[in-house]
């Protein structure tokens, strides 16, 4: 069922990953260690996350021996909720001390949005179960189950799940303390049973399924035994499989290759093509989100607005000068036109700057510009270069040539002007001196200096037939 079904009742976080356990079929829960990777693992359609100790612990770089302090993993766990909106359930090691930390534990995982807990019988600090397994102690069965009661009793949110981790057989404890202890944990509450191997064979598992005869959901760690088909998980009655830790491992190995061949080379050519674009971080971060938002929440004197410059044409009269570059690359005063465009808008604040490119685009310099390029330049006018600029188009934008000189207090103006639009254009008083220019604007009022701060509306702009 999916939100497109009309029967759909959304359901909270823990609801999902206690169906999940409870449901009947098999699911897969996958290991994530901070936002972008509970970001990623949504979308590469799990149901559920693993929050996994190792992985926590290795992306700070420490070891999984609680070097990460509870309140650190539980930072941490709130950066995943926020980044994915799936059931998290957290890997919380031995509950981080005796029945009341796990009281508190419960009550801070439901206040951050977490779906449930899985603790383990062992003792705080605890190490990794594939480091040494057989030789860390246990807890005693009925310490751990007063950890089991004292969570059950304090959580709020009835869904919420606390699942016991049995490490029997990691320790080398046997089958039949497996499941002595099992069926405690059960008893005290447990929603469901972790029963964890370092076998590279899943014969201890499939034992003890047989064996639990489906007295409540089991979850397994197949990470030693991982070339075991899943299917043989399914006949087995098993709820839920973990993969506890793929993902660091992939970014591991991955970060180990990028950072030497970079290290060795002295270049980023080699490893561009094979690396996240800097884009798709950027949509990972749900960049668009906040664009829109900012579209939305801040006032239009708080936006600056976009500024597009059209500079696609070569234009007639300066092919002398432009043969390896466009009219905005040539040098005025010692620097290009376009940086003394660039450098009037980002001084207004308009910092989301386009330029439309075309006639020799390759020779723009495009520090602090989005450039968009209007490959049919030669054929079309500003309007079709105009039109490869529309997504700047959204809110308020200044709209140049890309070959205009102007002093700053005119765009500060037309920034500041509240008119739906405003158009700036050159004044003169002497027509006859410049008979050849076309673009002539006809205003309400004649042009005259004492017009300065007072509203004058365009009548009409004389077209390339004109006569004067
Ligand atoms: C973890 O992912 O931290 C686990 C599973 O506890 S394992 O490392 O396989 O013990
Ligand atoms: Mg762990």
């Amino acid at each position: 069922m999916n939100a497109r079904d009309p029967l759909y009742v959304p359901q909270s976080r823990s609801a999902q990953l206690r169906r999940m356990l409870t449901g009947g079929t098999l699911e897969f829960l996958m290991e994530a260690h901070n936002g972008l990777s509970a970001r990623i693992v949504r979308e590469a359609g799990f149901k559920g996350i693993w929050a996994s100790g190792l992985a926590i612990s290795a992306q700070y770089g420490v070891r999984d021996n609680n070097e990460a302090s509870w309140t650190q993993v539980v930072d941490t766990l709130e950066f995943m909720a926020d980044a994915s909106d799936l059931p998290i359930l957290l890997d919380g090691d031995t509950g981080y001390g005796n029945f009341n930390n796990v009281r508190r534990l419960v009550r801070k995982l439901e206040q951050r949005g977490i779906a449930g807990v899985c603790i383990e019988d062992k003792q705080f600090p605890k190490t990794n179960s594939f480091i040494g397994g057989e030789r860390q102690p246990l807890a005693e069965i009925d310490e751990f189950c007063g950890k089991i009661k004292a969570g059950k009793n304090s959580q709020t949110d009835e869904h919420f799940s606390i699942v016991a981790r049995v490490e029997a057989l990691i320790a080398g404890w046997g089958m039949d303390e497996a499941l002595r202890r099992a069926e405690a944990y059960r008893e005290a509450g447990a929603d469901a049973i972790l029963i964890h191997s370092k076998l590279s064979r899943p014969d201890e598992i499939l034992t003890f399924a047989r064996e639990w005869a489906g007295r409540g959901p089991l979850v397994i760690v197949p990470t030693k035994y991982y070339s075991t088909p899943t299917d043989v998980f399914r006949h087995a009655g098993i709820s839920t499989v973990i993969w506890a830790n793929h993902l660091i491992r992939a970014a591991a190995a991955s970060m180990q290759v990028v950072a030497k061949e970079i290290h060795d080379r002295e270049t980023l050519v080699d490893v561009e093509d094979r690396i996240a674009p800097v884009d798709e971080i950027f949509r990972l971060q749900d960049a668009d989100e906040y664009a829109a938002a900012e579209r939305l929440y801040l006032s239009a004197s708080q936006t600056p607005g976009a500024a597009i410059v059209l500079a696609a044409s070569r234009g007639a009269g300066l092919e002398a000068v432009t043969a390896e570059r466009p009219k905005v690359m040539l040098p005025i005063a010692g620097k290009p036109l376009l940086r003394w465009l660039v450098d009037a808008f980002k001084k207004q604040g308009i910092n989301d700057i386009t330029v439309v490119g075309g006639y020799r685009v390759d020779a723009i310099d495009t520090a602090g510009i989005k450039l968009v390029v209007n490959e049919r330049h030669a054929q079309t006018g500003e309007l079709a270069s105009l039109a490869c600029a529309i997504d700047a188009l959204q809110g308020d934008a200044v709209i140049s040539y890309g070959d205009l000189l102007f002093r700053s207090y005119i765009l500060r103006d037309l920034v500041e002007s509240d008119a739906a639009f405003t158009v700036v254009v050159d004044s003169s008083q002497t027509q006859a001196a410049n008979a050849s220019v076309r673009d002539f604007a006809y205003c309400s009022a004649d042009d005259d200096r004492d017009l300065f701060g007072r509203n004058a509306t365009l009548r009409r702009i004389a077209d390339f037939t004109y006569k004067f």
